[in-house]
């Protein structure tokens, strides 16, 4: 449903949740316009209507008017309601991720936006995507406040240093839409601008297979993983002192201080950065952190490798031959403990 032809002024509408947004504020126009003219209305009549007619008059007491004022409270109050209700419903769509969709990372930084594409795909300023299909955006800052703002696609979210943000959206219409920074970032925010292209799948397709890449997100975050030695002390053996990471994403970790929290993007980035704020119970605080070593595209590329492990059980790294990535090999001659061999013993978080 398009009604951009009543109000001329707004963006094309370019997305799955446009048209009922666009439909949500033009209800709230509509509504501010109707009550501004009634009490506009009012104020004339009741300033001829009511206006002292003689010198000396004395008019006549109003003792109110229960009906009147039932009438002006719950009708404003049901009005009201229906706004939080319809805004409400509107948000829960677009901040609950949808089961399936085209995973994008997206970091602000002043003044740029860079996105990666799953199989490793990068661009600046720019954002490629195939048309009807469900994208989400996972983003984060590597400084200040942003916001990534496409109008077309009615699509604004603040992109926050230290979490991750996400927002999805799926584009109806092929074309290039406009892509801002909506958070006053610093000098040249007004430049932190972009070109947001959407394409029918197989062109995005032919897009993909043309834009060079090194590897895809897990391939440089196992990469990563063994060169700033993270596999030194989570290989999974007994005598490493950390965790296994090896099924890790998205379970649910029992912390030193008992309580559990759920592996997600935003526990691992901080993991990573900040290792001591959540200690996995059954360890020392033995990580160091890697804040300001890694950027933030890097902690993505990890975590994206951390993932990619997900489904997999804690093997010793006698068979890297399981693992999609093989990464665990040429470190083995770093570890401190003795020759790597297959674990023997329950590994320290399962005792927990
Ligand atoms: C000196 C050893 C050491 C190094 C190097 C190290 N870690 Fe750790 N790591 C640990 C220990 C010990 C823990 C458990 C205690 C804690 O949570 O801080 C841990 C915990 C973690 C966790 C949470 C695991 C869980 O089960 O919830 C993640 C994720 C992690 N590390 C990732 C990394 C990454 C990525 C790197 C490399 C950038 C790295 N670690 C480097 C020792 C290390
Ligand atoms: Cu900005």
């Amino acid at each position: 449903m398009s009604l951009s032809f009543l109000i001329p002024f707004m963006p094309e509408q370019a997305s799955n949740f446009a048209w009922e947004m666009d439909l949500f504020y033009y209800f709230l126009v509509l509504l501010t316009i109707a009550f501004s003219a009634a009490i506009g209305v009012a104020i004339f009549v009741f300033a001829i209507q009511y206006r002292r007619k003689s010198a000396g008059e004395i008019p006549g007491q109003i003792e109110g008017n229960m009906k009147l004022e039932i009438a002006w409270s719950v009708i404003p109050f049901l009005i009201t309601l229906v706004i939080f209700a319809w805004g409400a419903k509107i948000y829960y769509q677009m901040y609950t991720d949808p089961k399936e969709s085209l995973e994008i990372f997206v970091t602000g930084k002043q003044w740029m936006w860079r996105a990666q594409h799953p199989d490793g795909q990068r661009e600046i300023n720019a954002l490629h995507l195939p048309v009807g299909r469900r994208v989400k955006l996972t983003m984060t800052s590597e400084d200040v406040i942003h916001a990534y703002f496409i109008p077309g696609f009615r699509s604004k979210t603040d992109v926050v240093p230290g979490r991750y943000t996400t927002s999805w959206f799926e584009p109806t219409k092929t074309g290039t839409f406009h892509l801002f920074c909506a958070e006053y970032c610093g000098t040249q925010h007004s430049g932190m601008i972009g070109t947001v292209t959407v394409m029918e799948p197989a062109e995005y397709q032919a897009w993909l297979n043309n834009t060079t890449r090194d590897a895809t997100l897990a391939e440089a975050g196992a990469k990563l993983f063994a060169g700033l030695g993270c596999i030194n002390c989570h290989t999974g053996l007994v005598e490493m002192r950390g965790p296994q990471l090896e099924g890790v994403y998205g379970t649910p970790q029992t912390l030193d201080n008992g309580s559990k929290v759920t592996a997600d993007d935003t526990y691992l980035r901080e993991s990573i950065l900040n290792p001591n704020a959540k200690r996995v119970a059954g360890y020392g605080a033995v990580m160091p952190t890697f804040q300001g070593q890694v950027t933030e595209e890097q902690v993505v590329q990890l975590i994206a490798y951390i993932k990619s492990i997900a489904n997999m059980e804690a093997k010793p790294p006698a068979q890297p031959a399981a693992t999609p990535v093989p990464v665990a090999t040429p470190m083995a001659g770093k570890l401190a403990a003795p020759a790597p061999q297959p674990a023997t013993a329950a590994q320290p978080k399962k005792t927990q």
